[in-house]
């Protein structure tokens, strides 16, 4: 299923997990449109490089599924991600074109007859001047359909979106609801709303919505007495939206909510107007298993490894995560950096601007309602030296205030001393590796003494007073090589670096956060390999197979001496 809960009660929605039909482009005997024959099945969600013979295919793959109707119905196709570009038909006919691994997208028929139908992908993981955010890269851009896949059946009249922005008053709480109705066919319809919250309930006005139309319906419920949700008590409600006809449910779409607000008071990120301190993870999705594709299963060991080193605080670098592994971070009580994907692309590559917008776009649409989720970030180690730059950094960056201006906005940079965009974020955020690519180990207090005196001059341009996260640090290990005189890539060196970088940057007071580069090892791109040995990148502080190194206890107990200290604050 695409979430850890179910989305619907009326609408009917299956999953279409499990095996598909498979073949890849080299293999195919026919030259027709679609595949005539397939050679292969591979299990949806997953990635081609765990199949025998393709662990390094770069290239189109083709994967097919049938379904059948009992009676005529339209169907809605979602995608949890496919990875990284999509073309979706159902009985020849193309429905959807989707770029970009990391984003869910829909795909919706027309009123099809019953009996038995036919949904196709392609599916193509090649680099290239179509794919402007997927590249050459320090982790590797899998091939597949890598995320769940669900069929549903809709009335002509659906609910697409459901956005809820909740906002204290007084003692208690006001819930922004929107509503993203889509009507399909050739005539109005006329429906009641219902909204339902933990038991609650209201009807809210009617709407008509004309033919082939969209329309957002806006409310607001007020006078909540609710608990609140943070990290340490994440308590979620359940938000219901029902559309009727006569009495009569038509559609409806289930979400999970929290209770808090987010504010940025001079150096501090409040939650619910007490400082949060963020302490934990980069993390790639990316498993020696399983490539990007994961189970639910294997999130929750990740995550129970991260809290288990005393970590509240996940960065999922370099692009939006799965919806599972956000609910869970909902549930067992994360915070969460997400970003639109983006790991060091160049800006003049001819679709960057249009696919940097739809994964920021559908980003927030599809992730709006997560509490965990308490900064947007974006284009990770850009250009925000050059005005030109600077352009993209401001269109982005006003795409993504235009779409929540409930959360705070952050980008990570590498660039100190020579940032021209650091007026346009919140919160500042320095990608820093002193240890390991700069002066070394005895270098990490002077190296940040002097970046938050410039931060916190005029010279800054714009940085002046808005807190500051250390968003990456850290040293490279190869797993299983200790050398007593730690030298650079043993596990000694890695866990000397964070030994002693975690005490400096958890604890200083001008340091609101701080996420290790990185949780686990991960796969890279072929060219990369002359600077990564296993062509890996090898900072995990465990590895691919989440195996601890070294470097695991000593991270455990600087977060808890860091926690301790907190706590006598
Ligand atoms: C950069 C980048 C990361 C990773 C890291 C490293 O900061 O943001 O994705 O490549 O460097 O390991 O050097």
């Amino acid at each position: 299923m695409l979430r850890l809960f179910d989305e619907h009660v009326v609408r009917p929605a299956e999953s279409l997990d499990g095996l598909w039909d498979f073949v890849v482009e080299p293999d195919r005997r026919d030259r027709a449109r679609l595949p005539r024959s397939y050679t292969h099945r591979i299990a949806v969600p997953s990635v081609w490089e765990t199949m025998p013979g393709l662990e390094g295919y770069r290239g189109v793959g083709w994967l097919r599924k049938r379904f059948a109707l009992d009676e005529a119905a339209r169907v809605r196709l979602v995608f949890g991600g496919v990875s990284h570009t999509a073309d979706v038909y159902v009985d020849g006919r193309h429905l959807a074109h989707h770029e970009d691994a990391y984003t869910p997208f829909e795909a919706v028929t027309g009123l099809l007859r019953p009996g038995e139908h036919t949904i196709v992908v392609q599916v193509d993981n090649r680099f290239g001047e179509h794919a402007a955010l997927h590249k050459e890269n320090d982790y590797y851009s899998y091939g597949g359909i890598s995320r769940p896949v669900e069929l549903q059946l809709i009335d002509d009249l659906y609910i697409r979106h459901l956005h809820a922005t909740p906002r204290r008053s007084g003692q208690r709480w006001a819930l922004s609801v929107e509503l993203e109705l889509v009507n399909l066919a050739t005539s109005a319809r006329r429906r009641d709303i219902r909204l339902r919250l933990d038991g609650q309930e209201w009807d809210i006005q009617p709407v008509v919505v004309q033919p082939m139309q969209t329309l957002d319906v806006c409310t607001e419920l007020v006078g909540l007495e609710v608990e609140t949700w943070s990290a340490e008590s994440p308590r979620l409600y359940t938000l219901e939206a029902a559309l009727l006809d006569q009495e009569v449910v038509t559609d409806d779409l289930i979400d999970r909510i929290g209770f808090r607000e987010l504010k940025v008071r001079r150096r501090e990120l409040l939650l619910n107007s007490q400082p949060i301190h963020l302490h934990g993870y980069n993390r790639h999705e990316d498993h020696g298993c399983s490539g990007c594709a994961f189970s639910v299963e294997a999130m929750v060991r990740d995550l129970q490894m991260i809290s288990d080193l005393g970590g509240n605080f996940i960065r999922t670098s370099h692009y939006p995560n799965d919806m599972r592994f956000l609910d869970l971070c909902d549930e067992m009580g994360f915070y969460v950096w997400e970003e639109s994907h983006a790991r060091t692309v160049p800006f003049d590559q001819p679709n960057f601007r249009r696919q940097i917008a739809e994964s920021t776009r559908e980003m927030i649409t599809w992730h709006y309602n997560r509490p965990s989720i308490v900064l947007w970030g974006c284009l990770n180690e850009c250009d925000s030296v050059s005005p030109a730059g600077r352009e993209e950094f401001e269109r982005v960056i006003r795409l993504i205030r235009s779409l929540d201006a409930s959360r705070p906005v952050t980008f990570a940079s590498d660039k100190p001393f020579r940032d021209i965009c650091l007026d346009l974020v919140d919160v500042v955020s320095w990608n820093t590796y002193t240890s390991w690519y700069g002066g070394g180990i005895d270098q990490v207090e002077s190296a940040l003494a002097e970046y938050l005196k410039w931060l916190h001059s005029s010279k800054s341009g714009g940085g002046r007073g808005k807190p500051l996260i250390i968003s990456e640090f850290g040293a490279g290990a190869i797993p299983g090589y200790r050398h007593p005189s730690h030298p650079h890539w043993s596990e000694e060196y890695q866990a000397d670096v964070l030994d002693h970088e975690l005490a400096v940057y958890l604890n200083h007071p001008d340091v609101i956060g701080a996420a290790i580069w990185q949780f686990s090892d991960v796969r890279i791109t072929r060219h990369w390999w002359q600077r990564r040995p296993r062509t890996m990148n090898n900072k995990g502080t465990v590895d691919e197979f989440r195996r601890p190194k070294l470097a695991y206890p000593v991270v455990k107990r600087r977060m808890q001496e860091a926690a301790r200290r907190r706590a006598r604050r």
